[in-house]
């Protein structure tokens, strides 16, 4: 091994070891275990420059084995990412060098990783967004978008359902610039990963038309160099297995004890000997910054001052695609409420048509939207345009995810991150359970991923209890940072829609009907953004108010006129977002909402997320039946008659 190979490789690794034993928590094994590929990968491969950190052409590097966050913090320290080694010492401490690497949070780390699995399908995710951007902007002699996504990912990421899911659809799609370095040690937090363990890695990557090699000796750094060479020439998606041993050179090495506890100082000192490593905690031969500058900075440097000469020129011959290519990473917005479809008041639409309409308008609009449903385009109408993306079609914007919602998720994210396009994602409401994961990722890392969801209620009748959401509406709500939507009607459907697409930091979930629900007058941006509001009010009279969202806005209004054949004069109000509402002022929160009013909410659904705005709520808190929709509806006390009962009552 070449000797600055050598010093760097024993840079990281001790960096690692000292910043874990300082700041007496981490996951030392990782770290010791796969420096040298990771050296590999940022010194001979990596087209990155530090210094433009969000370079839209950079090769994408996720460590999805997030608790190795201090390797991956070692390489962006050395190779001049925003990264003191003051941050290194202050190692999950509140600062930039948290336990796991957090999207938005520090320099160079391009997702939140951690959750095991999520990482390496977020990869999955620009990958894609790398061939289609591919093929929408790239010219004979100018590839301007051409970059790989290197994914480093232990034995618990591939024991994960949602990487499995990601990976069959990445062989599938034929990712050929999606590279994951494996290390491939035996070990998981328990012990032995025999313990749960038996597939066969090559068969099985290879059955799911992936390009597998393995390297025997996770030290032999020339091997992991030709295996990677190899790689980028496959068609396919590539794995390489490289063998190591957790914990290297520790008297723990090989044993799950050095998997997540730091080695201690008496250990770390004889790992110096074993080593022959005579710098002390926190030192860094400075040949090795010099290496890292060479190899990573400069390098990266000199790519990038290629590619924007490569961009000048492509702006002169291509001046249409180099400003659509502007706009696309820039996240323009040109689109207004009334440019959308309207949808005549009275009329009987169900919300995932009017979201399925508004979709086909936006991407007209928006030639960077894309995304696609978990086998349920049909149903949910969440489909992209241009045709399905495959490996014959790079441009088609509607992605089949096959029943894959998990993976569904973590791509839909992993597309926002690599940037440039506007992405959805389409399932059943039930199965939010299945992608809650995601969501919640999506959300902590502050991106406007957008999911689309149908099926919100008991509404859905036949297929009974397993397909009739009750608990997500509230387990959702209460995700910080997500907007739920549930729109009241067509219109606010498109309301939602023009919200979501406009976001830069926040994730919607879009709530959909099945069933046809009555289209009321169009709300306007202004006041849909508000949260609440009165959507039919009081006559003279504030006797109450009903409080609704979705197709109970509707069923709100109906009980309304109940109410008033019997002398109560009722306003209703439509909350399509508790997020949007809660930003708001007191003044305007009590304008809609006045205290000491009797306020009755209604929701076919888990009361539990409406007692902060009263105590009385007309949910549902058991699960549903199977019948036709009218009499499971009616079963659970959810006509006109009934709601206002249940106003009086209160
Ligand atoms: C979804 C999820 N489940 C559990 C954990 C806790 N966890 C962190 S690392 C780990 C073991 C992973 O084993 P491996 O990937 O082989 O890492 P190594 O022990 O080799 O460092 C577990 C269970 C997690 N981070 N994410
Ligand atoms: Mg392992």
């Amino acid at each position: 091994m070449e000797h600055l190979d050598h010093l760097s490789i024993n840079s990281l690794r001790f960096l690692g070891v000292d910043a874990i034993n300082k700041a007496n928590s981490g996951h030392p094994g990782i770290v010791l275990g796969a420096a040298p590929m990771a050296h590999v990968l940022y010194t001979r491969f990596l087209k990155a420059f530090p210094k433009k950190s969000n370079w839209f052409n950079r090769d994408r590097f996720i460590l999805s084995a997030g608790h190795g966050s201090m390797l991956l913090y070692g390489l962006n320290h050395l190779s001049g990412y925003q990264l003191t080694i003051e941050d290194l010492k202050h190692f999950r401490q509140i600062g930039k060098t948290p336990g796991h690497p957090e999207y938005g949070h520090t320099d160079g780390v391009e997702t939140t990783s951690g959750p095991l699995g999520q990482g390496i399908s977020n990869a999955v995710g620009m990958a894609i967004a790398e061939t289609h951007l591919a093929s929408q902007f790239n010219k004979p002699g100018y590839d301007v978008i051409d970059h790989h996504t290197y994914v480093i990912c232990g034995d618990g990421d591939l024991q994960e359902g949602v990487a499995l899911e990601a990976i069959s659809l990445a062989g599938h799609l034929g990712l050929g610039k999606l590279i994951v370095l494996f290390d491939s040690n035996d070990i998981q937090l328990d012990g032995k990963t025999d313990l749960a363990f038996s597939d066969d890695h090559k068969k099985k990557f290879e059955s799911m038309n992936w390009h597998y090699q393995k390297v025997s000796d996770g030290n032999d750094i020339n091997a992991i160099t030709k295996a990677i060479k190899k790689a980028q020439k496959s068609d396919q998606p590539s794995v390489i297995e490289v063998k190591t041993v957790i914990g290297y050179g520790t008297s723990l090495a090989g044993t799950s004890n050095v998997h997540g506890s730091p080695i201690g100082e008496e250990k770390a000192s004889e790992l110096r000997k074993t080593l022959d490593w005579p710098y002390k905690p926190f030192e860094v031969p400075e040949d090795v910054y010099k290496y890292y500058k060479t190899k990573v900075y400069n390098r990266g440097s000199r790519s990038y001052r290629k590619w924007l000469n490569m961009m000048t020129e492509y702006q002169e011959k291509y001046p249409t695609e180099a400003e659509a290519l502007r706009a696309f990473i820039q996240e323009q917005n040109p689109l207004e409420l009334n440019d959308l479809p309207s949808f005549e008041v009275g009329t009987m639409v169900a919300t995932r048509s009017a979201s399925g309409k508004v979709l086909d308008h936006l991407s007209k609009v928006y030639p960077n939207l894309i995304g696609g449903s978990a086998d349920l385009t049909a149903s949910t109408k969440a489909k992209g345009a241009d045709g399905h993306f495959s490996k014959e079609n790079r441009l088609g914007r509607n992605i089949n995810y096959g029943v894959r919602e998990h993976a569904m998720g973590a791509i839909t994210n992993g597309l926002v991150l690599h940037g440039g396009l506007k992405v959805f994602s389409g399932a059943f409401f039930v199965f939010s359970d299945y992608m809650k994961p995601a969501i919640r990722l999506a959300a902590l890392m502050q991106i406007p991923s957008i999911f689309v969801f149908s099926h919100d209620t008991i509404a859905v009748g036949e297929d009974g209890p397993t397909h009739e959401p009750i608990e997500q509406l509230a387990g959702l709500r209460v995700i910080p940072g997500l907007n739920v939507l549930r729109p009241a009607d067509a219109n606010e459907t498109k309301a939602a829609w023009l919200w979501a697409i406009k976001q830069h930091k926040t994730p919607s979930a879009i709530i959909l009907t099945r069933q046809n629900i009555k289209t009321l007058p169009c709300v306007s941006m202004e006041t849909f953004e508000k949260g609440a509001y009165t959507v039919s009010p009081e006559t003279n009279r504030l006797d109450g108010i009903l409080l609704a969202a979705g197709s109970e806005v509707g069923l709100a209004i109906e009980a309304q006129q109940v109410l008033k054949d019997m002398g109560k004069d009722v306003r209703v109000v439509s909350m399509p977002s508790h997020y949007l509402f809660e930003k708001q002022d007191k003044a305007y929160q009590q304008s809609v909402l006045p205290e000491h009013v009797k306020t009755l909410a209604i929701e076919m659904g888990s009361s539990q997320s409406w007692y902060k705005y009263t105590r009385n709520v007309y949910g549902i808190d058991r699960y549903g039946l199977s019948a036709p929709l009218e009499v499971v509806i009616k079963a659970f006390g959810f006509t006109k008659e009934k709601v206002a009962q249940a106003f009086l009552n209160v």
